[in-house]
């Protein structure tokens, strides 16, 4: 019976991880499920580590926000003859057995679990790749930046993500595999810190405590626009789901309710008249045009085609709220973005949660060190024949590294926050399995 579950539950991931994104988020699926696939997460509030958490109405709350994307590799594109698969990935094996991107065997981390019909069945994995150099979205720091229009002192920055959950009375563990992270040379000496955050952790992405809301823009022309420190606001939770297709392409611009136009021509003229002459033209075109860098791109795209960006690298801007559910494109999701994740109508603005933290070093990762109880080996090879190791951990819910606003009860732990800091160079962590268990 729990094989059957198993398998069932396999289907569903793999179906989820291959382009079935017509889910809504707040169906009572299990949180397996839910932990694991990229449309569940959302762009997090700013953690209380950082000092800025505390500035209500105020830009600098999103100075240190570097760019982060969360993501299941679409692998009918990209790793099964079909026509969709760019042209230059089709040709380049390298890319496509690329450790960062392949997919991930059930036998890498259960070589016990037998190969059903004969065909070793895929397991689904959530990537996180953080960019700690490149300004992340609603962050308008005009002053700690280079000529090239990267972020300055990259070890200081953060990305973030965070979703609601309904914990189960049984449920004592977050448990996930890791792949290494440590394989090329260039990031051997790699290091940094992947927290978690389980408990009430605030909605408020872009502090105003207001609730800003996709839906609610446009939808009922008698309701007003509130005018915040981050663009416009109008305050509705009565509203569900995307309606007229007119309207949506003025409702789908992001939590600042601003469309690259307005974020460029008014709203934030401020910030690039202050940046415009400290960074390279080419970094200001790019600015200009998206100055919340809160814009969207589908994994696919004759531009990506052209420039033959590698896997990762098209999942860079995948995480955007800013134009991600377009009917004239390719969306990431038909549900708009809105900082109400547990859609209960109200805007959660405390911050009362258990840490865990775990470090992203080398010399980290061993058994009965940062909750890692398992190592397995893999077989499978890159290009070069290079294989990798996948880390288990295992950590306790009533035992975090540190507690923030006070104890918090099971009940109460009603979300997760991921972030990554402390990194002075880009990274990608690959869960799979990620889950709540007994
Ligand atoms: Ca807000
Ligand atoms: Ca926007
Ligand atoms: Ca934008
Ligand atoms: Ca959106």
């Amino acid at each position: 019976m729990k094989y059957i579950i198993e398998l069932l539950l396999v289907i569903f991931l793999f179906a989820c991880d291959n382009g079935n994104k017509g889910i809504k988020p707040n169906d009572p699926i299990d949180v397996t499920t839910q932990l694991v696939a990229d449309v569940y997460w959302s762009l997090s509030s700013t953690p209380a580590r950082f000092e800025e958490s505390n500035l209500l109405n105020d830009l600098t709350y999103g100075f240190n926000r570097s760019k982060i994307s969360f993501y299941n590799v679409e692998h009918h594109v990209f790793h099964q003859e079909n026509a969709t698969m760019p042209a230059h990935i089709a040709v380049d094996e390298e890319q496509r057995m690329h450790h960062l991107s392949r997919e991930i065997y059930e036998q890498e981390l259960y070589p016990e679990r037998e190969v059903a019909y004969g065909q070793p069945s895929t397991i689904a994995c959530l990537n996180i790749a953080f960019y700690p150099s490149e300004r992340g979205p609603y962050n308008y720091d005009s002053h700690n930046v280079n000529f090239n229009g990267t972020l300055k002192q990259p070890e200081q920055r953060w990305g973030g993500m965070m979703q609601s959950i309904k914990i189960k009375e049984n449920e004592r563990f977050i448990e996930f595999w890791m792949m290494e992270p440590f394989t090329s040379n260039e990031n051997a000496s790699m290091s940094g810190k992947m927290c978690i955050n389980l408990g009430l952790v605030s909605e408020d992405i872009l502090k105003d405590n207001l609730a800003s809301s996709e839906l609610a823009l446009y939808v009922e022309p008698n309701l007003s626009k509130v005018l915040s420190t981050w663009g416009y606001i109008v305050q509705n939770f009565n509203v569900s789901q995307f309606d007229d297709s007119n309207k949506r392409m003025k409702q789908d611009v992001g939590f600042d309710g601003l469309g690259n136009a307005e974020e460029e021509a008014s709203f934030f003229s401020d910030f690039t008249n202050a940046i415009e002459n400290k960074i390279s033209n080419d970094a200001f075109d790019k600015l200009k045009s998206d100055p919340s860098s809160d814009n969207y791109h589908y994994f696919l795209g004759n531009d990506y085609d052209q420039k033959e960006l590698s896997i990762v690298d098209r999942y860079k801007d995948y995480c955007g709220p800013d134009g991600n559910s377009f009917l004239y494109t390719t969306p990431k999701s038909n549900f708009p973005d809105k900082e109400d994740l547990n859609d209960d109508g109200q805007l959660s603005t405390e911050e009362r949660y258990n840490e865990f933290e775990i470090n992203i070093n080398a010399q980290q990762f061993e058994i009965d060190k940062n909750y890692i109880d398992d190592i397995v080996y893999s077989d499978v090879d890159d290009f070069y024949g290079r294989k990798v190791k996948f880390y288990h951990f295992r950590i306790p819910i009533d035992q975090p590294s540190s507690n923030v606003g006070g104890s918090v009860s099971k009940n109460e732990m009603k979300f997760i926050r991921l972030y990554l800091t402390g990194f002075n160079s880009s990274v990608i962590l690959r869960l799979v399995d990620l889950k709540l268990s007994e």
